[in-house]
């Protein structure tokens, strides 16, 4: 009896302890429970009810007082804006809205947990950007495109009778960050999330997303007049179509007051749009604007255009857009990639940024690890966000950087929004590796703040998620930051971009070609490699997209002197034997730099396994699988692309470097499915 009692007990505990480290609290950890004593005497809330819940059972400070002020000085922070003041004796913040309080309240709980609250409080906070979305690439079957870490977090088949509890985590854990958006569905927009039944479902979710300051969006499909409405058309210039739409918006606002409004996704990569009417993407995006400005909704038209026919896919978007920069409504505003292509592990910056000046345009960063190894790899993409953001685009002038001309502040424009596609699931850590949590994370607090370093930004994450041992500080933050430059490095070295599978975009095949399929989906198309050499030409002697960036950068691009080297291949063709500024060749620096990012996988496996005595075991063990699987991954990209790459360069892997250890012809066969790569990466290749 006493045996099973106490195996009993050890099973409570089992259960306890695997809930515990499963990495369901995110961030959101906080070790001991307080009883803080919190004062407020504006008007009441839910979103008060929050602030005052979270810091009560949190804080373990002085007193604190949260004030809903008037007072000038704190009007002009914005809504979302707060200052703290005070110290041992008691603590005020203040702010014009609740929503401001409830992210003064998450801010201080933020910095006790980081341990940096000094004896005195002194913080005045305001975001960068005012809309900080996430987009969901959902489908209403619960398919995630793009999506890696389990099935879509929205029961849609239950919805709206039975809410989940983690609709409230999820909003919880972006509120903590300042994310106050979020748009539901795939930019690849089912119609039929306009249709009453799935408008009721959505509504459920906005009415638990509302006290946490997060308002919902919609991904709308451009041709739902005539596939829901019955319509003949949906030619924005048609009375009755544009009648739908104000109608729909109408029942749309009825249902949530506070609706954000919807992003599209128009004549790109065979969606529906204007084009298909012989009307431009204003013509579409205004219509949308009309029937949604009474409301206060906006419309976030994406610049995701390209065409098969072009040669150079990276021009297209500016092509396509600059010549209607200033002829869209005020509620519109421009969704632009943060890469001129797609998300891939380095591009410059699209050059829109900074040259479409009348209207505003958003960045869209993707969170979700498309290219960059799913949630197998450990990739820490906060430098990628923060290299992007801080690159000077030279539209006003030196220091008009990314962040600058999309904040509003350089250009003046009143909606000011930043967008990243979510890497969250049904998963229990939210985002399938731990670490990739790490970028949901980054995500929000570059939105909120653009000039956070990302070493802040790891620090930060590491020491709410893992704990403040030093050292366990000091080894997950130099892994951290080394890992985006790893995989550069392991995948695409020197700007190479899109040599991925066409099919899964997760292992490598720079060699696949198939006549009749797109060009513009197939690695030849960007890396030209030939006996010649390698590399895209982008200057005036090849497509000229160097043309679409204003001067100096265009002069640095163009010239072989200063083009940076870590975007070399972008904009140059370069013979296999030209030489680096090292002096090492062409050829000789790809294969240093593929061996580079493969010793990096190795080295994050030692670091890691030598943390395991400062990490739960359940994380530890998680993590250990994933790194192994990298490094495996990475010595199949190596081998694949410098393999390939050589039936080109006929030049010899320096000896001085690992030999490769796959066959060609064996890789070349690609035995697995997406699937077994979302599971295991590239375990045995047969
Ligand atoms: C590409 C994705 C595709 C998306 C598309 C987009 O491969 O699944 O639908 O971008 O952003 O990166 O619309």
């Amino acid at each position: 009896m006493k045996r099973h009692v106490i195996l009993f007990l050890a099973l409570i505990l089992t259960a306890f302890c695997a809930q515990a480290e499963d990495g369901s609290k995110l961030w959101l950890r906080y070790q001991t429970a307080s009883n803080a004593t919190i004062k407020f005497s504006g008007k009441k809330s839910p979103t008060t009810d929050i602030a005052i819940n979270e810091l009560s059972a949190q804080w373990r400070g002085a007193p604190i007082s949260l004030a809903l002020s008037t007072n000038k000085e704190i009007k002009a922070l914005g809504n979302d804006g707060f200052r703290i003041t005070g110290g041992e004796s008691g603590v005020t913040i203040a702010s014009s809205s609740d929503k401001g309080l409830l992210y003064g309240a998450f801010h201080l709980l933020r910095l006790q947990e980081c341990g940096a609250l000094g004896a005195t409080i002194d913080i005045t906070e305001s975001p960068a950007y005012r809309l900080r979305i996430l987009n969901h690439w959902d489908n209403l079957d619960r398919s995630v495109e793009r999506g890696y870490a389990g099935k879509s977090l929205w029961e849609w088949e239950k919805l709206p009778a039975e809410i989940s509890p983690r609709y409230r985590e999820y909003a919880r854990a972006n509120a903590s960050i300042g994310i106050n958006g979020s748009v539901l569905n795939n930019v690849n927009a089912s119609p039929t999330i306009l249709t009453p039944e799935y408008l009721q479902k959505a509504k459920a979710i906005a009415d638990i997303f509302r006290a946490w300051g997060i308002r919902v969006y919609l991904s709308v499909n451009f041709s739902s007049p005539k596939i829901i409405g019955g319509l003949e058309t949906s030619d924005p210039l048609d009375k009755n179509v544009q009648l739908w739409w104000k109608q729909k918006a109408a029942e749309i606002y009825k249902l949530i007051p506070d609706f954000g409004g919807f992003l599209v996704k128009a004549n790109s990569e065979g969606q529906p749009g204007p084009h298909d009417f012989g009307r431009t993407h204003a013509d579409g995006a205004n219509m949308l604007a009309d029937a949604l400005a009474p409301h206060g909704g906006i419309v976030m038209w994406r610049a995701f255009v390209y065409n098969p026919l072009s040669d150079d896919r990276a021009r297209q978007a500016y092509e396509e857009f600059m010549p209607l920069d200033g002829k869209f409504r005020n509620n519109v505003i421009i969704q632009v990639k943060n890469g001129p292509v797609d998300f891939q592990p380095r591009e410059p910056f699209t050059p829109l940024f900074g040259a479409m000046q009348r209207t505003p345009v958003m960045p869209e960063l993707q969170i979700t690890q498309e290219y960059l190894g799913f949630s197998n790899h450990l990739v820490f993409l906060a430098p990628l966000f923060e290299e992007f953001l801080k690159t000077d685009t030279y539209a006003r002038g030196q220091g008009s950087t990314v962040a600058a001309v999309t904040d509003g502040s350089l250009m003046g424009h009143s909606i000011s929004a930043i967008a990243g596609v979510a890497n969250t699931g049904s998963d229990s850590n939210w985002c399938g590796h731990h670490f990739a949590q790490s970028n949901w994370y980054a995500f929000g607090r570059l939105a909120w703040n653009h000039k956070l370093s990302s070493a802040h930004i790891a620090d930060e994450w590491i020491r709410q998620t893992f704990g403040d041992d030093n050292l366990l500080l000091k080894n997950l933050s130099d892994m951290m930051m080394r890992s985006r430059e790893a995989a550069v490095d392991y995948m695409m070295p020197l700007c190479l971009h899109h040599i991925f599978s066409t099919n899964h975009h997760y292992g490598p095949e720079p060699w696949f070609w198939n006549p009749n399929m797109r060009r513009d989906w197939q690695p030849p198309y960007y890396h030209k490699a030939d006996s010649a050499g390698v590399g895209f030409n982008r200057t005036s002697t090849g497509s000229n997209a160097v043309a679409q960036y204003f001067s100096p950068l265009r002069e640095t691009y163009a010239n072989l002197a200063t083009c940076p080297e870590n975007l070399l291949l972008w904009f140059h063709h370069l013979p296999w034997d030209y030489k680096m500024k090292n002096g090492r060749t062409l050829w000789d620096e790809l294969c240093y730099r593929y061996a580079r990012g493969v010793d990096e996988t190795r080295d994050f496996q030692k670091i890691w396994d030598r943390m395991e005595h400062k990490v739960d075991a359940d994380r530890f063990a998680a993590v250990r699988h994933k790194l192994q699987i990298q490094a495996r991954d990475a010595i199949w990209w190596r081998d694949a692309c410098l393999l390939y790459f050589q039936t080109f360069s006929a030049m010899p892997i320096p000896f001085e470097l690992e030999r490769p250890v796959y066959d060609l012809p064996r890789l070349m066969k690609q035995p697995r499915s997406t699937e077994a790569y979302i599971l295991e990466g590239n375990y045995l290749i047969k």
